[in-house]
């Protein structure tokens, strides 16, 4: 009896780490993927993405791919630091820009890319904690964030 539940045991814990494994918060060959969720304001009410990190030689490479913008509208896009707003929700902390985007412009369905390369340490632990596109026209508009970390420090 004892035996067996050891066993089921072991079994639940392969579950959880295969389920770990397809996790898209794992750092692999395929990088990192941070899922973007919609602020709680009404701008671009659609608006979703993705951000794809992989690192390589102490610089880390991040490209956001983007739906649901604003057709033909210009975007900017940063990581963020964890800010002292919050220590559990890091888009709700209203951290610092510690990396930068360069900036781009949704196309006419509302799609739109942007990538950029930087030093590791520009966004390592709270100093890359989240992801936050903003309208250009007006920073203070973040239609979207992806926390990349979930709890400071
Ligand atoms: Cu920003």
């Amino acid at each position: 009896m004892e035996e067996r539940m050891f066993v089921h045991k072991i079994v639940l814990g392969l579950t959880a780490t295969a389920l770990l494994g397809s996790c898209s918060m794992m750092m692999g060959a395929g990088g990192s993927t941070y899922t973007f969720k919609h602020k709680a304001n009404a701008a671009d009410p659609t608006a979703m993405g993705k951000a794809v990190a992989t690192t390589k030689d102490g610089m880390v490479s991040t490209t956001l791919t983007l739906t649901g913008l604003t057709p033909n509208k210009a975007y900017i896009a940063h990581y963020h630091a964890f800010g002292p707003e919050s220590n559990t929700d890091p888009c709700a902390s209203n951290g610092p820009v510690t990396l930068g985007f360069p900036g781009f412009t949704a196309d006419a369905s509302g799609n739109a890319t942007t990538a950029v390369t930087g030093d590791m340490a520009k966004i390592a632990g709270d100093q890359g904690a989240y992801l936050n596109v903003h309208y250009a026209s007006d920073p203070s508009v973040v239609p979207i964030c992806a926390p990349v970390k979930m709890t400071k420090g």
